[in-house]
């Protein structure tokens, strides 16, 4: 029949265009439910977005710069209105800040979230229910939607380190990140072959450990350089825009500063703080690298300390990553500081001594008001008291973690490493080895069978990792992450029982193009080989 919607159409006067399709509901990540109406919304430039306060007003003008793209124009954001409206409302009920509903109907298309988070992610669905093709008007199928995440930590982590990826496409990363309802962008900023922020009281991190004479090209075994000096960071200007950026999508930035190990590029612009005193030189081959901050001298924990001082300010972050995975003992067992430490201490052994870094580390942060995320090594020698586990060498740490009491973010390599190859196609670029194709990203569950409900709980969400090594450029960095995170995605924020792989590729094809539309360079051709 002859909808309000159509009127609507006539009475603005577009009498012509009667055919405009009506657009079907095909939503990533999916929702909790979804319930079909047979009206439907006309968004034409006269309606217009309400919105109260602040933070809804921020998520209107994203909404705005989505329409521009597709439309051509943006809409009013207005105090009042109830008819050819778009309806944002935000409460403050904290316990589930996430959550939102979404109802479609012939007048108004209100959005309530149980606060502004919620208000946004409701936001991001709506722009799922616009058709992809550009059009100037465009119905908007009706449905009554209720949704909220499954997880808290909904996690894409980032290694700039290894190559440097510059602020425009860390805001793109981010926008892709809210667009699926990823909440939490884990920046991983210092390494053996580069130190990517800036600290203003050791200049030399700017000068010397934020470049290195030369690449690996090819294969980690293959030994070939390119010769070219490479480099990069960011100064704090450029990472409060990114932070701010970042919060405007309601997305946490948790920065990563390694310790003790992968601290090469550290190392050669303060060697005093390596347990040889070098000289030392920035990393150039990829791997675990034998010299770590001496544990033993006194100035390696004022310097990490003088570096956190300048990092808290940046990051409102509640969690700082530390680091803590893959420190090599060889330095410490010849280093008499690092000796003389252990038997002062009374400690076991070098594990108990990297123990012992982490834990006094841990007490600076605390004392700031922070907590520690570290790499599930720091499990060994035993746990900081307050510290969350990120379980990467499969789920086995994060599984002792929960059991311990610790919060656990899961990160397994067998599921969640975006620099493995995702198909078996012969074209497929250089990539560290592995083999992550969407279907097994897709199978992920980050709840191990192992623990009880109660343990359960530890488990606050999953994360993947894109270790930048064999990834060169921004295009290549797409590849690598679309469409696994797509995927990934609805592991994080979907309830399982609503997981169903053919149904996710079904409304995959659609969304593809609006990774079009954002001009993604997602890995086209894994259609191919994911039936
Ligand atoms: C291990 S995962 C590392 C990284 C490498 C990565 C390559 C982790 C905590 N450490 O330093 O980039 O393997 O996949």
């Amino acid at each position: 029949g002859l909808s309000l919607a159509m009127l609507g159409l006539f009475s603005c006067g577009n009498a012509g265009k009667t055919n405009v399709p009506k657009g079907k509901v095909s939503i990533i990540p999916m929702p909790v439910s979804v319930q079909e109406k047979a009206d439907s919304f006309l968004l034409n430039k006269r309606t217009v977005i309400v919105a109260s306060n602040e933070a809804d007003k921020q998520t209107a003008s994203l909404f705005n710069s989505w329409l521009k793209e597709l439309a051509g124009y943006e809409l009013q954001i207005a105090a009042q209105g109830d008819n050819n409206a778009i309806i944002l409302h935000s409460a403050a009920d904290s316990a589930n800040a996430e959550g939102y509903t979404l109802d479609v109907n012939n007048k108004t298309v209100t959005i309530n979230g149980n606060t502004s988070a919620g208000t946004f992610y409701g936001v991001q669905t709506l722009i799922q229910l616009l058709p992809v093709e550009k059009a100037s008007e465009m119905y908007i199928p009706g449905a009554d939607i209720k949704d909220q995440p499954r997880f808290a930590y909904r996690g894409l982590h980032l290694d700039v380190c290894r190559h440097f990826f510059p602020v425009d496409f860390i805001k793109k990363y981010i926008d892709l990140m809210a667009m699926h309802k990823f909440n939490t962008f884990h920046w991983h900023l210092t390494d053996d072959q580069g130190w990517r922020i800036e600290i203003k009281r050791y200049p030399r991190l700017q000068e010397v450990a934020s470049k290195r004479k030369e690449s690996m090209v090819g294969h980690y075994n293959d030994g070939k350089y390119d010769g070219k000096p490479y480099g990069g960071f960011y100064t704090q200007e450029e990472v409060k825009e990114v932070v701010k950026y970042a919060a405007e999508h309601f997305v946490t930035v948790i920065p990563e500063i390694e310790m003790p190990g992968h601290a090469l590029a550290a190392l050669a612009a303060y060697p005093n703080l390596g347990c040889t005193g070098g000289p030392y030189e920035v990393g150039t081959r990829w791997g675990v690298l034998d010299d770590v901050f001496c544990a033993g001298n006194d100035s390696v924990y004022t310097f990490l300390e003088g570096v956190m001082d300048e990092v808290l300010p940046l990051f409102p972050s509640k969690y700082i990553h530390i680091g803590g995975d893959e420190c090599p003992k060889v330095r410490w067992q010849k280093c008499p500081k690092c000796q003389a430490r252990i038997k002062a201490l009374g400690l076991k052994d070098e594990h108990a001594l990297q123990s012992y870094v982490i834990q006094r580390m841990e007490k600076y942060l605390n004392s700031k008001g922070r907590q520690i995320i570290g790499w599930d090594e720091i499990l060994e020698g035993g746990l900081a008291p307050n510290a969350t586990v990120m379980s990467w060498r499969g789920m086995e740490g994060g599984i002792a973690a929960a059991k311990q009491h610790h919060n656990v973010i899961m990160t397994p390599g067998s599921h969640v490493y975006f620099d493995h190859y995702q198909s078996k196609g012969k074209t497929e670029p250089l990539a560290i080895g592995g083999f992550t194709p969407v279907s097994k990203v897709y199978e992920f569950e980050p709840v191990p069978k192992e623990l009880t409900a109660e343990e359960a709980k530890y488990i606050k969400g999953a994360q993947a990792n894109l270790w930048s090594e064999y990834i060169g450029s921004t295009g290549h960095m797409e590849y690598m992450v679309y469409p696994r995170a797509t995927a990934l995605a609805e592991v994080l924020w979907s309830q399982p029982e609503k997981r169903d792989y053919n149904n996710f590729l079904d409304r995959l094809k659609l969304h593809v193009k609006r990774l079009d539309l954002k001009k993604v360079n997602y890995a086209k051709h894994v259609f191919e080989v994911m039936g």
